[in-house]
């Protein structure tokens, strides 16, 4: 059975807690709830985790491409908080593991502060998933496994030539 590893990043942890006008209420253990039965109806694990450290965000990603390459891991869907703004290692991370990465916001982040329309992370992405509320980790999990089912379909001179 393959995993898929979920990574949330700095104050994720709040979840519920704070600010429900932007990021609902649902806890993050309501989300790892939510993530394990949409990978479970899709016969894959989810791997939950939730960190307010980039090092140790980029050592999970690091592993994880590990993982992925051995076959055992589908990818991962990856909401990086506010490093998504900031942060050039997560994108180096990404790229350079090959790892497939949803990004997932769960607040529309385009209708917010300026500063929020720009991530590092998106150009590494397989796919983005915005604005959903907690009900993108689901959408996001699903998008990972059906870009990686297509991606796997591919011949695979395709894919390394992007088209
Ligand atoms: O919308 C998202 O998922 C974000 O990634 C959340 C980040 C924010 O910096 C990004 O721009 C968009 C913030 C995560 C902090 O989460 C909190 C949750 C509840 C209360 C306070 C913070």
């Amino acid at each position: 059975m393959r995993t898929v590893l979920v990574l949330n990043g700095p104050n994720l942890n709040l979840l519920g807690s704070r600010e429900p006008g932007i990021y609902g209420s649902a806890t993050l253990a309501d989300v790892e709830r939510m993530c394990h039965e949409e990978a479970g109806g899709l016969g894959l694990k989810a791997d939950f985790r939730q960190s307010n450290h980039e090092g140790q965000l980029i050592d999970w990603i690091q592993e994880a491409g590990l993982e992925w390459t051995a076959g055992r891991l589908l990818g991962a869907v990856l909401n990086p908080g506010a490093l998504t703004h900031t942060s050039l290692a997560l994108f180096d991370a990404i790229t350079a593991t090959g790892l497939p990465v949803v990004e997932l916001h769960i607040s529309n982040v385009h209708a917010r502060e300026e500063v929020r329309r720009h991530s590092f992370v998106s150009p590494a992405a397989r796919g983005i998933v915005i604005g959903f509320g907690v009900a993108g980790y689901p959408l996001a999990i699903r998008g990972l496994y059906d870009a990686v089912r297509y991606d796997e379909a591919l011949p695979t001179s395709a894919i390394e030539s992007g088209s």
